[in-house]
């Protein structure tokens, strides 16, 4: 009986955002793409780290997956499709299931695929049938007679008859029979191809010319290229016309590709070992645009970093996969113990620029903001251009070179998150300029957000309270865990306890830069400069935002106030949804405790003053299960709001 495979059902789908590589979470080679359904699908060849017992110097694939994709940007991974220990003909736990194939006639899907046969030597090529493009394929229980060998390839011609090729001495060719599985009399050599080294045939027919691409060792001791040849019948004899790629400039021994039509643009997929810079049989599947002559020859293809497909500007964007940049840039691994981290960019200069193609800027509102990790070794601002160098300015963001003390070395080191009001949100689609101000800076990825109903990032510019006196600009720290199931806890002991406690370095004295992080117990927290769209503070919808815990919560919050002169007898009134304690210049002046909702003015403190120049205002809230908030300002003996005075917390 056919095997259909449980397997496949219990692997879970999977998006991966893309520019080169494509594939961002396990190495993928040979990737054969085709267009069914008005979307790409991907069948790569998935290679792992040998496991114990196999040869650790060659390559080793126990399985497949497939992904697809409508905009060549955002690839879904449907899972294992099959292993080497679910086809009667392959070898259990041989580790040789190379590239693959998959054709659709009819209706039905055909995966072809090169595997180690049970009782055999070398390889022979079998087929998987399915409904489904992504399958679950039922697998013929024999292998193909007749065809030994790698890499096979698929061609369904205009009139319906279905041609195989593979490669085994050299590259070979045969007519299929209408069934799919068997070949239609005898396969043939094809004649024309160059000498040397050929592997990885992918056949295809455009205006009525068959072209034969394959990778071609063209120097002995030289690397593959990608290179075709041209025939007017499917079997050849050929006629040898170029090179598609050159040999890879990282030093991958092999390439292989497939070339396919999508939307009226045409594409090569191929590979190089991107993830794995030492050792080449850890490969990654990469897209660059194909262009074709007048006479219907094909461009040389240079590989690009930026890849294909457009970006929304609302989602992070690498930068580091640019598209140009000047000749002093350089790309570093964020984690050289785990490259799928991915890269970043570095600036060393004023005159150093990256540019970006194809961001997509609909939907971006001009009170929009950008917000970009990096990392500064000198005071510097990063600004982002439309289009080019004289380009209107998107957004700019000061970055500041973190000192040693002032971030920890497990939390990314200098890294930091720095975000900037957008000045022009350019129209549609458009490239990206990036360049500092002063230089020393490195940057990851960049990302433009809609402002949202709570909290848009705080800039550098002086804010006055808000017509009623509230303040609103703030420095929350994600929340530390607390996990109270019930408010009853809040007696006024536990909580003069919880509020004294030290949980981070300088947490009564520090304000700390936005992006700075803490480590409080397992947690790492960070730092977020924000003003809130409200007179309330919601530190739920904050916490929500930042995909962090939103109930059994402790928040710290600090903010600078700065006045002209001294202010003497003002109260801090304050109300919270949960206890809360607050410090002005570092002394305790009110202690909200209980299970409380949020009500304006809901405790005062005694007279204060508020000094001339710096003064540090610094709460803290608890809370269970509860919608966490707060709202605070300074009053005066009339019960009047005191304005006059500035938020800055950012100088
Ligand atoms: O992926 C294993 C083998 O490497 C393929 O079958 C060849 O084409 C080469 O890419």
């Amino acid at each position: 009986m056919k095997k259909k495979l449980l397997l496949f059902f219990l692997c879970t789908s999977q998006m991966a955002s893309a520019q080169n590589p494509i594939i961002r979470d396990q190495f993928t080679a040979d990737p054969t793409a085709r267009v069914f359904n008005g979307k790409v699908y991907v069948y790569p060849s998935h290679d792992i780290p040998a496991p114990e017992g196999q040869r650790q110097d060659w390559f080793c694939m126990a399985d497949y997956h497939v992904f697809s994709s409508e905009n060549l940007t955002e690839w879904e991974d449907h899972g294992v499709i099959v292993t080497h220990n679910d086809v009667a003909w392959v070898r259990p736990e041989s580790y040789a299931m190379w590239a693959p194939d998959c054709v659709e006639k009819n209706g039905k899907y055909y995966f072809y695929f090169p595997a180690a046969p049970k009782g055999g030597r070398g390889f022979s090529v079998g087929v998987g049938i399915s409904d489904r493009p992504e399958g679950p394929f039922e697998f013929e229980k024999e292998n193909i007679k007749g065809v030994m060998g790698i890499d096979p390839c698929v061609l369904v011609d205009d009139d319906g008859q279905s041609y195989i090729y593979w490669s085994g001495m050299g590259i070979r060719g045969g007519k299929l029979k209408a069934n799919m599985t068997e070949l239609d009399g005898e396969s043939k050599q094809m004649e024309g191809l160059p000498e040397g080294f050929k592997e990885g045939p992918f056949a295809f027919k455009r205006e009525g010319i068959y072209y034969l691409t394959f990778p071609w060792v063209r120097k002995e001791g030289g690397t593959e290229t990608l290179a075709y040849a041209t025939s007017s019948t499917p079997l050849g004899p050929w006629d040898f016309k170029g090179i598609i790629m050159p040999e890879s400039p990282t030093g991958c021994w092999t390439n292989h590709h497939s070339i396919l039509e999508y939307k009226g643009e045409w594409y090569l997929f191929y590979h190089h070992n991107d993830y794995s810079p030492k050792f080449d049989k850890l490969r990654a599947a990469r897209i660059d645009r194909l262009h074709f002559g007048k006479k219907g020859e094909i461009l040389e293809v240079v590989p690009t970093l930026r890849g294909v497909g457009i970006n929304p500007s609302t989602s992070k964007i690498d930068v580091d996969r640019y598209s140009s940049a000047s000749k002093d840039v350089s790309i570093s691994y964020v984690d050289t113990t785990n490259t799928f981290k991915g890269w970043y960019a570095t600036l060393p200069e004023k005159k150093d620029w990256i540019v970006y193609k194809d961001v997509d800027f609909t939907g971006v509102r001009s009170d929009s903001y950008m917000i970009a990790e990096v990392k500064a070794e000198k005071n510097t601002e990063l600004i982002i251009r439309e289009k080019n160098a004289k380009g209107k300015i998107i957004g700019r963001a000061k970055v500041v070179c973190m000192t040693e003390g002032q971030f920890r070395r497990d939390n990314r080191g200098r890294w930091m998150m720095v975000t900037a009001a957008l000045e022009h949100v350019p129209q549609g689609i458009s490239d990206l300029y990036i360049s500092s101000e002063e230089g020393g800076l490195s940057i990851d990825w960049v990302q433009f957000k809609n402002r949202d109903a709570y909290f848009r990032p705080s800039d550098t510019s002086s804010l006055r309270p808000d017509d009623n006196g509230f303040i609103r600009r703030w420095l929350l720290l994600d929340p530390i865990d607390k996990p109270n199931r019930s408010n009853t806890v809040f007696t006024d002991s536990y909580l003069k306890e919880q509020f004294q406690k030290e949980y981070f370095a300088s947490q009564f004295t520090d304000v700390p830069k936005p992006g700075k992080q803490e480590k409080v117990e397992k947690q790492t927290l960070t730092w977020h400069g924000l003003d809130s769209e409200r007179f309330n503070v919601k530190l739920f919808r904050f916490a929500d935002l930042n995909q962090k815990q939103t109930y059994g919560v402790m928040f710290w919050c600090v903010t600078v106030i700065d006045c002209e002169e001294d202010i003497p007898n003002v109260r801090l009134a304050a109300g919270s949804n949960g206890a809360s304690c607050w410090w002005l210049n570092g002394e305790e002046v009110l202690l909200l405790s209980g299970d409380r909702r949020m009500v304006e003015d809901d405790g005062m403190s005694s007279r204060l003053t508020l000094k001339k120049g710096r003064n540090i205002l610094r709460c803290s809230v608890i809370n269970g299960p509860g919608m966490s908030d707060f709202c605070v300002r300074f009053i005066d003996e009339s019960g009047n709001p005191v304005r006059n005075y500035t938020i800055n917390i950012d100088k």
